[in-house]
């Protein structure tokens, strides 16, 4: 299939990839050349694209650091774990509550919620020129003493490693005194190239420090747990309406709207499903070694994907009253739906978008455009490595390099007491017979287009060019790109934080996005807007020189 749509029939992809490089020095050109790609499929198979390797240095980049990755991403949604960034305060201070993950801090019995609060070593001169361990030593006691938190976490910034402070062994005699769980993170922002590091940093620790220390086993005829689902805007709480609607408990998510009890004991669960599989496939990972829980890939953004997503539960199951049931939910709420999208549908068909955000929801929002006819021309992400791209049948493939061998990757084994597989392999070999596949995912490039762009780690020029060629109807991407691109005229959509925004998870998210896009695309004042120096080209300003002050 090729891509067709208003205007886009213009752009010469080829050519605008060449005219892409010709501005960069050869050798830079010679590495972008690798990450940008015009998409073809072929039986599935896609080309190969350079994913998860540095930015040149002097390349604006959309990245961020490994220390995000960790506290950030992965742990920073849970609510009553007191997380302690040790370093310098803006690290703290810049990662604090900027995510819009929500919590229900009423769900859990003591009510805590340390989300709203800042927690920082605030490390001054003196403490790097002789040492943080002591300082942290006092935040972590001064910390229990006025929250008594069932955890407590520290997560290492880039001075630490420097100086080498030793986290570990600090939080390890802390845990000892205090008796409550402690533990730490080697997340120092260097490490790696992004904040995918971080992402496998804080899949470890919570896989040694937590998952399987409470076997306590709770109700509940079908237990999953929702991997890679962080609260975004509430999708979080529309994703466990619609489970729970089903007769299905969510146990445990990882990590939005979650307590350090349901991690706990997330191993006595039936089945893991993964939504973002760059931020915490590790974890499922290591969970089917360790515990037997099989993993599936889900998507519950889309309301086609999550009809198709609540299916595969039913199918892994394979009980008569689940799949009745499901098949029950989705006739109930898809009417509204397909209401919505057909009204909206006449005023957003064929318009363009395009999508570079992080590591997963860059494919996962075409499903949503798709919905109201428009056409998603060029997409790619962050931070996602080759699987999230190609699907993971190219896992064998990639090769490990210098900054990929930094992150450790735990040996896990058969826990001999709790290792109990869910299903007999007869029986997922059935499975997999029907259509149900384990352990995969498919990856952003087979399900997009011919001929459209997958710009791996775009940079700030390069969205200008494709800005400038396509004038696509809608950019999505975050905060640090949002102003610069509605200067040019064209609307963004925040797929971060969802600007004030959401849910857009299951049926009444894919309803409220529906409705977003259709006011966004639709807005006369992106095409009315004219910057500064549109309507005045040559500016003058004068200057005062004051020799004496
Ligand atoms: Fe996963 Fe995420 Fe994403 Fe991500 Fe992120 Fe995020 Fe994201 Mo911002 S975990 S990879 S590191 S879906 S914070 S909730 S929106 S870049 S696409």
């Amino acid at each position: 299939m090729t891509v067709s749509g208003q205007g886009i029939e213009t752009v010469d992809p080829v050519g605008l990839k060449k005219e892409i490089l010709e501005k960069y020095p050869a050798k830079v050109g010679r590495k972008r050349t690798k990450q940008i790609i015009i998409n073809k499929v072929d039986d599935g198979v896609v080309p190969e694209i350079g994913a998860n390797v540095r930015t040149i240095p002097g390349i604006i980049t959309q990245r961020g650091c490994c220390y995000a990755g960790c506290k950030g991403v992965v742990l920073g949604p849970t609510r009553d774990i007191v997380n302690i960034t040790h370093g310098p305060i803006g690290c703290g201070f810049y990662s604090w509550l900027t995510r819009r993950n929500q919590t229900n801090p009423e769900s859990t019995e003591d009510g805590h919620n340390f989300m709203t609060y800042c927690f920082s070593t605030d490390m001054q001169e003196e403490n790097i020129v002789f040492g943080g361990e002591k300082k942290l030593r006092q935040a972590i006691q001064e910390a229990y003493d006025i929250f008594h938190p069932k955890a407590i976490a520290v997560f290492s910034t880039c001075p630490v490693g420097l100086i080498g402070d030793d986290v570990h062994s600090v939080t390890r005699e802390m845990k000892e005194k205090l008796g409550i769980n402690i533990f730490g993170f080697s997340c120092e922002g260097y490490k790696g190239v992004s904040q995918s590091a971080g992402h496998h940093i804080a899949n470890n620790g919570i896989f040694t420090h937590v998952i399987g220390t409470d076997d306590t086993v709770h109700d509940g005829r079908y237990k999953i747990n929702l991997l890679g689902e962080y609260n975004i805007g509430g999708d979080g709480f529309e994703i466990d309406r619609v489970l729970e609607k089903c007769g299905i408990s969510v146990q445990s998510t990882f990590s939005g709207n979650s307590s350090i009890d349901k991690f706990a004991n997330a191993h006595t669960s039936d089945l893991n499903l993964i939504m973002c599989h760059r931020s915490i496939n590790y974890v499922a990972e290591m969970m089917e070694k360790k515990y037997g829980i099989p993993w599936v890939k889900v998507n519950f953004i889309g309301a086609e994907s999550t009809a198709k997503s609540l299916r595969k539960i039913a199918q892994y199951y394979g009980e008569k009253d689940l799949i009745d049931r499901i098949e029950e939910v989705i006739t109930e709420e898809m009417p509204e739906v397909k209401k919505a999208a057909d009204e909206i549908r006449p005023r957003t068909q064929g318009k363009t978008a395009m999508l570079f955000v992080g590591g997963s929801r860059a494919h996962h929002y075409q499903e949503l455009f798709r919905e109201i006819g428009m056409i998603p021309i060029a997409a790619g992400y962050e931070f996602g490595h080759r699987d999230d791209y190609e699907g993971r049948r190219v896992l064998p493939e990639i090769k490990v390099d210098a900054d990929s061998r930094n992150i450790e990757e735990l040996e896990v084994t058969h826990d001999l007491e709790r290792y109990r597989p869910r299903k007999s392999k007869e029986e997922m070999e059935g499975l997999a017979g029907k259509g149900v596949s384990f352990r995969d995912y498919e990856g952003m490039m087979p399900d997009m287009d011919e001929g459209t762009l997958v710009v791996d780690d775009i940079s700030e020029y390069e969205t200008e060019m494709l800005i400038d060629k396509y004038r696509p109807d809608i950019f999505c991407a975050g905060i640090k790109e949002k102003f610069v691109i509605q200067k040019k005229g064209i609307p963004l959509k925040q797929l971060h934080s969802y600007d004030s925004g959401g849910p857009y998870a299951g049926f009444k998210g894919a309803i409220n996005f529906y409705r977003e896009i259709d006011r966004m695309v639709n807005s006369r004042i992106w095409k009315n807007l004219k910057a500064p120096w549109q309507k005045n080209p040559e500016l003058s300003a004068k200057y005062a020189y004051m020799p004496n002050r």
